[in-house]
């Protein structure tokens, strides 16, 4: 999962777009980049690290111009080197830059394509690349030496067909605009907006509402699946469709923790969606128990609160913050001689006893994914006096692989993962373990007034709605997951045996 933004603005835009990463900074903390352009020249900044470290005053200085594009990266499986970071940039045709949140499933044959046929050279792992290549190729075919808007409408058209699997994208062509368009499934979220100055209207696009918001823009409407938008530097906007059969097909998980609650994706608020998770949360509850014995409820901070409060509410129990959380979690120092830890729960949360002694506790998450964290925490609500641990999760049981870019980690690492409900709450430590039913988490998603027929379920129910991904291609990914857990774990027994010997 990443951010992305991209404005086209009246007067010097690198401040605005440094505020627009930061908005979006919960989307991806592993690398942050801009670049801007002003009269035909571009002006790059991108490395590991969070917006703040990544973007220093000297590099801002720099970042000149009225049109730029931003990104921010989570850490996906294999993209780890600052080379990967984003934008990506290619001088021809045009000079032109990209940044996308997604993952191309069939990137392998395109990374060959681009080779054999298109006569290009990628650089990197990062399916960014490829994706740059694609565009930047099908956008030359056109052979001229200004692009107007029905070339840049047909090079995604052409991009659409070559390129599966979820991707949402922010494009800028130097000199000419900033374009930006989501797949043909709509799988991960884009919206763009406006905002009036005295000079003019700016416009802005990004991963999610709360960016356009913050930055005093008002919301104009979610980029519709295939859907393109073109600004051009002199501030024209045209939209255009430019997939063949598009279908919304947005990722739910984005509901569940991924988006901030105050944003609004697809028409459905992030927020509203939650409350209706608790609410289910609570009907699952009174059918499974009607007499259960539950004193108090308590959420898991952060994203779980929404859900929490609302489950209380229903149920007409007492909700309580039993767990604090610290907000400035330091780095972690391998001396000589010490071997690495991490970092434990109890250092980011921290429970307060009263809450806890002597009573039936609920606790509610958003997800349980590895159940490490959760059964941590179990164990922290039993030492500070808890009766009975029981322990909700706003989303079904995470069972399956994401490839439409959520970095989720390999299936023997899910612990729902072949589990049975009763197998989890055992592993967990749980005296009682429910999760939310699918079914439940889609009407708490459709919710409202906009109906949406289809999700991206797939981390839930195994189903890709793209259609096209085989037991091939999802082993291949396995494998790649484990190869990479299997040299995470290596470099850090090396790192360990090293410091040990240099004690020695
Ligand atoms: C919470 C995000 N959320 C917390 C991510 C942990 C599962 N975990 C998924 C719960 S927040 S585990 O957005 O960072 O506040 O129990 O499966 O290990």
């Amino acid at each position: 999962m990443c951010g992305i933004v991209g404005i086209v603005g009246k007067s010097n835009i690198n401040q605005a777009l440094y505020d627009a990463l930061t908005v979006l900074q919960h989307r991806g903390q592993d690398a942050a980049g801009m670049v801007t352009s002003k009269n035909g020249r571009l002006f790059l900044r991108k490395d590991n690290g969070l917006v703040r470290d990544v973007f220093r005053t000297r590099h801002m200085k720099e970042l000149i111009g009225n049109v730029g594009i931003g990104h921010i990266r989570y850490p996906t499986a294999g993209s780890s080197s600052s080379a990967e970071a984003q934008p990506f940039y290619v001088n021809s045709p045009y000079g032109i830059t990209l940044a996308h949140n997604g993952n191309l499933t069939n990137v392998e044959q395109l990374a060959k394509e681009i080779y054999q046929s298109d006569l290009r050279h990628v650089n990197t792992n990062s399916d960014s690349e490829v994706l740059l290549n694609v565009f930047a190729h099908e956008l030359s075919v056109c052979g001229k030496l200004q692009p107007g808007k029905e070339d840049v409408f047909a090079a995604v058209s052409r991009v659409h067909q070559r390129c599966r699997g979820g991707y949402a994208v922010v494009s800028m062509i130097t000199g000419y605009g900033v374009l930006g368009f989501r797949d043909p499934n709509g799988i991960r979220p884009i919206v763009f907006g406006q905002r009036h100055t005295d000079d003019g209207v700016e416009y802005m696009i990004a991963s999610e509402s709360v960016a356009l918001d913050v930055l005093g823009f008002t919301l104009i409407r979610d980029l519709a699946p295939g859907e393109a938008v073109y600004i051009t530097e002199d501030g024209q906007l045209h939209t255009r469709q430019c997939a063949a059969n598009p279908v919304l097909n947005p990722c739910i998980f984005e509901h569940v923790y991924l988006a901030r609650p105050d944003s609004i994706i697809d028409g459905v608020s992030v927020y509203k969606a939650r409350l209706r998770m608790g609410e289910k949360l609570a009907d699952k509850i009174l059918r499974e128990r009607p007499d259960h014995d539950i004193d108090v409820v308590i959420p898991i901070p952060d994203t779980s609160r929404t859900s929490a409060l609302e489950l209380a509410n229903r149920l007409g129990v007492k909700y309580r913050e039993g767990f604090v959380k610290n907000r400035y979690i330091g780095r972690t120092f391998i001396m000589p001689g010490q071997a690495e830890r991490k970092k434990s729960v109890r250092q980011k949360l921290n429970a307060i006893e009263l809450e806890f002694r002597g009573k039936n506790v609920m606790l509610v998450d958003d997800s349980i994914v590895r159940g490490t964290t959760c059964k941590q925490i179990i164990q922290m609500a039993r030492e500070a006096g808890a009766k009975n641990v029981y322990f909700c999760s706003a989303a079904p049981a995470v069972r399956y692989q994401n490839v439409y870019g959520i970095d989720m980690p390999s299936v023997h690492e899910l612990i729902a993962h072949n589990r049975s409900t009763e197998e989890v709450a055992q592993l967990i430590g749980a005296d009682w373990l429910l999760y939310q039913d699918l079914e439940d988490l889609v009407e708490s998603v459709q919710g409202g007034k906009i109906q949406i027929d289809q999700f991206d379920c797939a981390v839930f129910n195994g189903e890709y709605v793209t259609g096209d991904i085989d037991a091939e291609y999802l082993q291949r990914i396995e494998n790649e997951r484990n190869d990479l857990s299997l040299i995470a774990e290596q470099v850090s027994q090396a790192t360990i045996g090293l410091h040990n010997s240099e004690a020695d």
